[in-house]
Parts: structure tokens; sequence; C-alpha cells
């Protein structure tokens, strides 16, 4: 599964109405949609989805935003998916992020940045599995 990474569309993406914009700048992006699906976290799942972050100070802050409202997860798939989508999606701040990136063009913050992307391969294979089940990816 090295081919692949987890993305979601974060809650603030998608109460604006980005949902659409992204999704489309996934696939010009040269990335596959082997999965996907709408949800609204619970607690418990951001907490745990989040769990490599539980020590730092705006953990808490991450967990409350990320169930402020629905997200979009979606596993896809590229030759070397981590690395390009990191590309695609810009610095964690979109005031860093480079012109063009998904994080510049629809983020506002630091924290409702709009989209998450995986930054390993173990890590991309274990947040899919937290989403989906070998029978939701196609
Ligand atoms: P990444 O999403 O670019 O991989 P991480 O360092 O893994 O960035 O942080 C996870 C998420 O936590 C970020 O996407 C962002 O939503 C939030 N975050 C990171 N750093 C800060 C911060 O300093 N203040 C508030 N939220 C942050
Ligand atoms: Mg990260």
């Amino acid at each position: 599964m090295s081919n692949i990474t987890f993305t979601m569309i974060k809650p603030d993406a998608v109460a604006n109405g980005h949902t659409g914009n992204v999704i489309n700048d996934f696939i010009v992006g040269g990335f596959k949609l082997k999965a996907m699906k709408y949800l609204h976290l619970s607690k418990e799942q951001a907490e745990a989805f989040y769990g490599i972050h539980r020590e730092r100070p705006f953990f808490n802050d991450l967990v409350s935003f990320m169930i402020s409202g629905p997200i979009v997860a979606a596993v896809l798939e590229k030759e070397n998916a981590v690395a390009d989508f990191r590309t695609l999606i810009g610095a964690t701040n979109p005031a860093d992020a480079a012109e063009g990136t998904i994080r510049a063009k629809y983020a506002k913050s630091i924290d409702a940045n709009a989209v998450h992307g995986s930054d390993s391969n173990e890590n991309a294979a274990g947040e899919a599995s937290f989403f989906f089940s070998s029978f939701e990816m196609y």
C-alpha cells in the first residue's frame, strides 16, 4: 500500500463550500479516488485519530475543531502518493503554503487548514484502515 495516502477535507473547507473544488484539485493533481465518505467524527474518534498529537499544546483545540462539523475522508492513489500529496496541499500554516496549493487557496489559519494529508506510508495505511475496510477501497 505504498502508493496511497489518506486525506480529510476538514470542517472549515466543507462548511465554506470548498468540497467540490478540493476533490477536483485531488483529481487534477493526478490522484485516483480509492475510497471516500462524508461523516461527522465523534470526540472519541477524533482523539483516537490524532492520538500521536496527544501531548501537543493544540491537541484539545484540534479535536474540538475536527468535530465542529462534517468532514470528507478519502484514500487516494498515485505513485509517490504521500510526498506528492503534501506538495499539493502545501505547508501546515496557510500563510507559509506555496501559491496554488490547496491550503493556500482554501485554508484560513494553521488550525482550520482545509485538509489533512498523511506524513508517511505507514501512517497512510493506518489512517486508511481507521476509516475504511478493505471492502470499501477500490
Ligand atoms: P500537518 O497537518 O501539516 O501534517 P501536523 O503538525 O501533523 O500538521 O498537525 C496536525 C494538525 O494540527 C494541523 O493540520 C493543524 O490542523 C493542527 N495544528 C498544527 N500545528 C498547530 C498549531 O500550532 N496551532 C493550532 N493547530 C495546529
Ligand atoms: Mg501531520
